[in-house]
């Protein structure tokens, strides 16, 4: 090990010994999950894995019969506190996004600024958890919705967004008074550990059971005992299609129920009126940021013909002044792939791209970033192509920063190509046309579950339901009513009156 590279080891088990716990090292003969850093390649640690899956459901079951009676104002309580320890370590936290997770500072920061906007949200919402009170037909009857707790909850996620995807599930499962087991991507499980110690001392110091939200580390089996047990009451999972449609039929098998949120291929229409300087800004923000890694990622740029040369151009010229490398140095903008996997499906892409009659215009290439990093180290130029048709290469998700363009020449066409892909996540339409913009909003618009004006498609807030249509899996997480989908609805008939009108006039004896 260089010295270099002990940097970022060290920095980690500083960040984790500041959580309150420590860099783990497990035995070599035990089964571990290796924790590596995508800036150098280089292994952190090995954390074991969970060996018994089973004992931490029955936990989490456990602690569910006493969390579901707790007041919800009064869970929101171990929300408010996690938010405050969020405040308190967001700097560590985030420096240990960018070092497992390979985002640049203000990512990782951004990333930890959204679990804390959860927080804030999930500490209002514990008390703004209402059902509604219905007309009824029969006089002297009230009918009424109450929500209640749903049973313990599965939240897997993805290296991506390895802190906030799990905010967002958990501050909502909490709060409607479900307890979580958590299932870390196994190529982030340093994220996990520090996480899971910032939520062991929330609920420590609100005075609740640790055991209402659990960490598990593990491979696919560790996930598979969750998908497949009938204590786990839903299953949010967050990742790719093809793991989504193996884990929902198997949850669906056993009447559980699934929150998916999987693959995006995120669209943005460049219309002639576009402004065309916000539109530049916008389209790198969200191509190249997070080096493409993002589920709301754009991929696809479906230009007017008669802007689409100028445009390319002025991304092109934008692409060539992106600063690439380590994520924690203060200029990068562009950091690195996951891993080699990763770099894998990008060569394969462009590969593909080219037979499919696509010609780059930007990038293309591996880079060689110096300083720390090692040969397992991928770093990559944003890449742009130009395709002649959305070919089946453009059709599917390659988790890299290729954003592939193409042109319209009239509107329903752009609306047609946005909507010519089997995922539905996020979409966005630049213009200034005010009957473009509606038009592409409206239920003959973009099918996506985001749908965005002069703003590309990454990059949400909080506040509103997350998630998308198709193959994206239909699941909502995080802001507006997303909440529903952690808690059951029972329907409540009071008859207050000595008579027994039956319902739809009904006469019985
Ligand atoms: C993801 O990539 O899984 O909208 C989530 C965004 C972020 C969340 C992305 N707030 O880009």
């Amino acid at each position: 090990m260089t010295t270099a590279q002990t940097t970022v080891t060290d920095r980690a088990r500083r960040i984790l010994e500041a959580v309150g716990t420590t860099l783990p090292d497990a035995d070599p003969s035990a089964e571990a999950v290796i924790a590596r850093s995508p800036i150098t390649g280089e292994t952190i640690a090995r954390v074991p894995a969970t060996t018994d899956v089973d004992a931490v459901i029955a936990r989490a079951q456990q602690a569910f019969t006493t969390w579901r009676s707790v007041p919800a104002p009064v869970r929101g309580a171990v929300v408010r506190e996690l938010g405050e320890l969020l405040r308190e370590h967001k700097a560590d936290l985030g420096e240990l996004v960018s070092i497992e997770a390979g985002k640049i500072r203000s990512e990782g920061l951004g990333e930890v600024q959204e679990m804390i906007d959860i927080c804030d949200f999930g500490v209002g919402l514990s008390r703004q958890l209402y059902g509604l009170t219905i007309a009824t037909e029969r006089p002297g009857h009230r009918m009424m919705e109450q929500w209640h707790p749903l049973g313990p909850i599965a939240v897997i996620t993805a290296f991506n967004f390895p802190v906030a995807v799990w905010s967002w599930n958990t501050v909502l499962a909490l709060v409607s008074g479900d307890t979580v087991v958590w299932k870390p991507s196994e190529k982030t499980p340093l994220t996990g550990l520090a996480v899971q110690a910032i939520m062991e001392e929330a609920a420590r110091r609100a005075g609740a059971d640790p055991a209402i939200a659990q960490l598990v580390i593990g491979d696919r089996a560790v996930g598979e005992a969750l998908v497949d047990d009938t204590r786990i009451a839903l299953v949010s999972a967050t990742g790719s299609t093809r793991m989504g449609a193996q884990v929902a039929p198997r949850v669906a098998a056993r009447f559980g129920r699934v929150l998916l949120e999987l693959g995006g291929n995120n669209a943005a229409i460049v219309a002639p009126s576009a402004d065309i300087d916000l539109t530049v800004r916008g389209l790198v923000f969200s191509a190249a940021g997070t080096a493409g890694q993002r589920c709301t990622s754009l991929r696809r740029v479906i230009a007017h013909e008669s802007i689409a040369d100028e445009l390319v151009e002025r991304l092109a010229k934008a692409y060539a002044s992106l600063p690439i490398g380590s994520p924690l140095e203060a200029d990068t903008l562009v950091g690195p792939l996951i891993d080699q996997q990763a770099y894998n499906g990008f060569t394969a892409a462009l590969s593909a791209a080219a037979e499919q009659g696509g010609s780059i215009v930007a990038g293309g290439d591996r880079v060689a970033v110096g300083g720390d990093s090692g040969d397992d180290a991928y770093y990559v130029h944003p890449t742009i192509v130009r395709m002649p048709e959305q070919s089946a290469v453009v059709r599917s998700e390659t988790f890299a920063p290729i954003l592939y363009v193409l042109t319209y020449s009239d509107f329903d066409e752009a609306i047609a190509l946005n909507n010519d892909v089997p995922q539905g996540l996020s979409s966005s339409v630049f213009t200034t046309d005010l009957r473009e913009a509606e038009r592409f909003l409206s239920a003959s618009g973009s099918d996506c579950g985001i749908a965005n004006v002069n703003i590309g498609p990454s990059g949400a807030e909080i506040g509103g339901a997350f998630g998308g249509e198709k193959e994206t899996g239909g699941g909502r997480e995080s802001g507006s009513d997303a909440w529903r989908g952690y808690m059951r609805r029972t329907t409540n008939t009071v008859n207050y009156s000595s008579e027994l009108p039956l319902a739809q006039g009904v006469q019985f004896g």
